[in-house]
C-alpha cells in the first residue's frame, strides 16, 4: 500500500510500469472493498429478515397460545354457570374456576398422564401431517400431532367482576344506588387514600371524595344538572341542583359532554371530570362497570379491604368505634380467613359474614343481606397470556355467562 502511494506521491507524470500496477491494485483493493460491504449488507438484512420471521412466527403463536387460555377460561367458566345452576344451596357450591389453574403446562402434563395410560406415544415422535391435495378434505387423523404437542406456553387468570363494586349502580334509584354510594364512598374513605385527593390532576384540578362520587354519578345519569350528595339518607342519596354538570367539562382545552349513559367499559373511568391518572389506576381493581346493574356484590373477595368494606356496609352502625380498632378488624378478617380456610373453594356467604359481625359484638343489617349482597357471579375478567419464544402476547376479555360459553362485553389484545 505505501509502495503504490509513494510511487503516485513520487509524480512521474506519465504512469510507468509500476504505476499501472499500482492502479490495478487499488482497483482490486476498491472492487474488494464494495464487494465485502455488499455481503456484509446482504448477510444483515437475510440475518434481520429471519429474525422478523421468526418474531412473526412466535407472535402469532403466542397469540393463539393466549386465545387457547382465553377458551379454557371460558370452557370452566361454562362449568361453574352449570354448577351454580344445578345446586340450589349456595353451602354446596364450589368454585370451580379458582380450583383449576389454566395453565399451559398443567394442561399439557394432564393430556401426557391421560395418554400415558392408553398408549406410551412420546411427545412429537409423530410424522406431520400429509396435507390433501384438494381443499375441502379432513385431514387424515393419523397424520396429526398429537394435542398438547405445541411450543411455548400459556395461563389465563380470572378475576370475579361481581365482586368489585359496580360504579353504573350509582344510577339505580332506591336503596340498590344508596347502598352503592355508600360502598364506594367507604372503601374510598381509608385514610391511605388520602394523597389521591389532596394532589391536582394535569387539569390542575383537585376532587374531593364527595365531588368524586358526584362527578361519576353526573357522568352517567341523563339529566344535565349537578347533583348534590347525602350520604346520610337510606335512600335517594344524591339529589338535583340548579347548577350545569357541563361546567366541569367546558373548560377543557378539547371541550366534550358528559356520557349521560352507563359506563360501557373501565376505560371511560377516565374522561370523568376531576379524575386523575392516579385516581383512577388506585380503584382500578375495585370498581368495575361489567355486571348487569340489577346484579349484587358477591361477598367473596380475597382482598381484605374490601372485605372489611362489605363487614362495615352489613354492619347497622358502620361507624362503630369496632372498626376503628386495628385489633377488632384484624380479629374479624382472621375469622373470615379461617372459615375460607376450613372450606377452600366454596364460597363465603353473607351470613357468614353476618356471623363475624355478631362475634365482635355487632349487629348485622337484615334489609341489605340478600337484596345486596349474593354469593354467586355472572360477570368474570380473563386475563390471559401466550408466551412463544421472546414474545408474550395478552388477551383481556370481559365475559357475562348467558347459559353458553357468555356474551363477550370487552375484548383487547395486547
Ligand atoms: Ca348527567
Amino acid at each position: 500500500m505505501m509502495r503504490v502511494f509513494s510511487d503516485k506521491a513520487g509524480g512521474t507524470g506519465t504512469l510507468g510500469k509500476r504505476g499501472r500496477r499500482g492502479m490495478a491494485l487499488l482497483m482490486v483493493i476498491t472492487t474488494i472493498a464494495v464487494l465485502t460491504s455488499v455481503v456484509v449488507e446482504f448477510a444483515y438484512s437475510t440475518h434481520v429478515d429471519v429474525r422478523l420471521a421468526a418474531n412473526a412466527r412466535d407472535a402469532l403463536r403466542a397469540q393463539y397460545l393466549a386465545k387457547s387460555a382465553t377458551n379454557f377460561a371460558r370452557l370452566l367458566l361454562y362449568v361453574q354457570s352449570l354448577l351454580d345452576r344445578s345446586v340450589g344451596q349456595a353451602s354446596m357450591n364450589f368454585r370451580v374456576w379458582e380450583a383449576i389453574p389454566v395453565h399451559g403446562d398443567a394442561i399439557r402434563g394432564f393430556v401426557e398422564a391421560a395418554r400415558g395410560e392408553e398408549e406410551a406415544t412420546p411427545v412429537g415422535s409423530l410424522p406431520p401431517a400429509q396435507l390433501s391435495q384438494h381443499l375441502g378434505q379432513l385431514v387424515p387423523a393419523e397424520g396429526l400431532q398429537p394435542f398438547g404437542n405445541y411450543q411455548g406456553t400459556f395461563f389465563a387468570e380470572i378475576e370475579d367482576e361481581e365482586a368489585k363494586i359496580n360504579l353504573n349502580k350509582l344510577n339505580n334509584p332506591g336503596l340498590s344506588g344508596a347502598f352503592t354510594a355508600q360502598l364506594v364512598f367507604q372503601l374510598i374513605s381509608d385514610e391511605r387514600w388520602d394523597f389521591l385527593f389532596e394532589e391536582e390532576n394535569t387539569h390542575r384540578e383537585r376532587v374531593t371524595r364527595e365531588e368524586f362520587l358526584i362527578r361519576i354519578k353526573d357522568f352517567i345519569d341523563e339529566n344535565e344538572v349537578e347533583s348534590a350528595l347525602d350520604l346520610t339518607l337510606a335512600t335517594g342519596v344524591f339529589a338535583d341542583t340548579a347548577s350545569d354538570e357541563e361546567r366541569h367539562y367546558v373548560r377543557y382545552p378539547q371541550r366534550y359532554r358528559p356520557k349521560n349513559a352507563l359506563f360501557d367499559s373501565m376505560d371511560e373511568i377516565h374522561l370523568v371530570a376531576g379524575m386523575s391518572e392516579r385516581l383512577a389506576a388506585a380503584f382500578q381493581d375495585r370498581f368495575t362497570v361489567y355486571p348487569d346493574i340489577n346484579s349484587k356484590l358477591n361477598v367473596n373477595t380475597r382482598d381484605p379491604m374490601q372485605r372489611l368494606t362489605i363487614l362495615r356496609l352489613m354492619a347497622r352502625e358502620p361507624h362503630h368505634p369496632a372498626f376503628e380498632n386495628l385489633y377488632t378488624v384484624e380479629s374479624m378478617l382472621r375469622e373470615l380467613d379461617v372459615m375460607q380456610a376450613s372450606m377452600p373453594f366454596a364460597p363465603l356467604t353473607p351470613q357468614q359474614f353476618a356471623a363475624v359481625l355478631q362475634m365482635h359484638g355487632l349487629e348485622a343489617r337484615q334489609d341489605v343481606m340478600n337484596t345486596e349482597f349474593s354469593t354467586t357471579s355472572q360477570t368474570y375478567t380473563i386475563r390471559a397470556s401466550g408466551q412463544a419464544g421472546d414474545v408474550v402476547q395478552t388477551i383481556t376479555t370481559v365475559v357475562r355467562l348467558d347459559g353458553g360459553l357468555g356474551k363477550v362485553l370487552y375484548y383487547r389484545e395486547d
